[in-house]
């Protein structure tokens, strides 16, 4: 071989190693699904949550920002057919929630109706709104401008007829104070113990509260409501907030990505900015909880929710420390205090729910 043949054959040699050696590197840049971000966003397509015939259900909401997330993302779901949104005071007055309710399915392109309840719990007292969510519960980021308006009808008396039609079929989603509901079943017992299921996002679950070391917001807003929904017969699952504690906590990477997403992203992004305000206030500016999204995720993928224990219920109406407290009573844990096992489980607890895949589902359902 000549020798300028031979410095070639080098040369291409040297080039090869040249174009692997980068080609290695550029692979090594490419994450891993197990590497990927902070909080290890896998591809959308592995989550494996299948679509399944659309369900029929009622949103009742207090209509703070998270619920308006949860909307979106029931709306934007086909595992749900929403027959209607019922709506009460909680996290803001009536007027402002109804207001909530229709920007977030005006956004979502859900025509769904909306009915308000009424403005006072079930002892008839005014509810006192308040909200970690801003003045107008939605981050006070001037968002709320809807176009449509709520129906004519009442709240109460649209769970019933819809109680009444689709019987053993209905699903009530609960993500405020139970007052909507409890009025329903002292109007009509029978008819409300035909509802299919109750989701209810309440009660501390079995970790602490937030509106006192024991009671979660919407039980302690409307205790005697939470109740008497607890002691209807009624199957109820419950969310409580030890569930969207810790891994299913957006955090700030997680608002940019939803802000880059589209303008549901951004909506419901901003919607969340007094919140995260108050959170990093109060010491944890990394991440916030999002409840209300976290139940709809339950209702919406029923296999989202990978553990339940059968529980007794029993909610604290006493007006000391222990009020709106729910206390869980374990089937099949032997308690020495107590001489029997005659309870009636009347709920099965969310134990355990896909905390890392809440976010991705929801960033898959508002594409
Ligand atoms: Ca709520």
């Amino acid at each position: 071989m000549k020798k300028s043949a031979l410095v070639f054959s080098a040369l291409v040699f040297v080039l090869f190693l040249a174009v692997f050696a980068a080609g290695c590197a550029q692979q090594e840049d490419v994450p891993l699904p197990d590497q990927a971000d902070e909080k290890g966003s896998v591809p959308l397509t592995n989550l494996g949550y299948e679509k399944g015939p659309a369900r029929k259900v009622i949103i009742d909401t207090d209509s703070g920002a998270d619920d308006a997330s949860a909307l979106i993302f029931a709306a934007k779901s086909e595992n749900l057919d929403i027959l209607g949104v019922t709506v009460l005071a909680g996290n803001v007055g009536l007027e402002q929630a109804s207001k909530n309710a229709l920007m977030a399915l005006q956004i979502a392109g859900s025509d769904a109706p909306v009915y308000e309840g009424e403005p006072v719990n079930f002892l008839e007292e005014e509810i006192e709104a308040y909200s970690v969510y801003g003045e107008d519960g939605m981050g006070d980021a001037g968002l709320v401008d809807p176009l449509g308006k709520a129906e004519d009808g009442d709240a109460v008396e649209f769970i019933l007829e819809s109680a009444r039609k689709y019987p053993d079929e209905l699903e009530i989603i609960s993500l405020g104070p139970a007052t909507n509901i409890a009025k329903a079943i002292e109007k009509d017992r029978d008819a409300m113990k035909k509802i299919k299921k109750i989701w209810s996002m309440g009660t501390a679950g079995l970790g602490v509260g937030n509106a006192t070391p024991v009671a979660e917001f919407n039980v302690y807003a409307d205790p005697e409501a939470y109740k008497v929904m607890l002691d209807s017969g009624i199957n109820i699952t419950i969310v409580g907030l030890d569930m969207c504690r810790g891994e299913a906590e957006w955090t700030n990477a997680q608002f940019r990505q939803l802000e880059k997403e589209n303008d549901i992203g951004k909506f419901v992004s901003r919607s969340f900015t007094k919140l995260r305000e108050f959170y990093e206030a109060n010491g944890s500016p990394e991440s916030v909880t999002n409840c209300d999204g976290l139940a709809m995720a339950c209702a919406i993928y029923p296999d989202f929710v990978k553990k339940t224990i059968k529980c007794h219920g029993s909610c604290m109406t006493d007006r000391g420390e222990t009020r709106a407290q729910v206390i869980f009573y374990q089937k099949g844990f032997i308690y020495d205090g107590m001489l029997s096992d005659e309870l009636d489980y009347n709920v099965e607890l969310a134990a355990e729910v896909d905390k890392p895949a809440f976010f991705d589902l929801y960033l898959e359902a508002i594409q």
